[in-house]
């Protein structure tokens, strides 16, 4: 025989499991493993890139929950559906990369990492992370 308080448990326990899971399957979201906000580096740094909920991609055809990593320097995040510029300030790692050595004059910068689809569209704000850093 169940009483009521082992009854009212074991419903608690179930919903924290099905509310894990559920936020385990919808949490896309980047991070920095390194530099840490507000670092103080020496030029050449290393950035490390880490993603979850997506998987790492080399740049080429479009596969759904996948792409890669991009640097933006002193750059906003790219809104979705639009193309990472290429260019000095948006870096892209389109071979699948998960770090890079970033060489920079000294100065404040504001790094920020960007996740797109393999043709380079943003998945936009909500898949970037934004830092800053000092370089020494
Ligand atoms: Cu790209």
């Amino acid at each position: 025989m169940i009483t009521a308080t082992q009854m009212v448990g074991r419903l608690v326990a179930a919903t924290l499991i099905s509310a894990s899971v559920a936020a385990g399957a919808f949490a896309q979201s980047v991070s920095f493993v390194e530099p840490a906000d507000g670092a103080v580096v020496s030029s050449p740094f290393k950035v490390k890139f880490a993603v979850s909920g997506m998987d790492v991609k080399p740049a080429g055809e479009i596969v759904a929950k996948s792409g890669h990593h991009h640097l933006l320097i002193n750059a906003e995040p790219v809104k979705a559906g639009e193309s990472v510029p290429f260019d000095a300030t948006h870096l892209h790692f389109g071979k699948g990369q998960t770090e890079t050595d970033v060489t920079l004059p000294p100065g404040a910068y504001t790094l920020t990492m960007q996740f797109a689809n393999g043709a380079h569209q943003s998945y936009g704000p909500e898949m970037s992370k934004t830092i800053k850093v000092t370089v020494k």
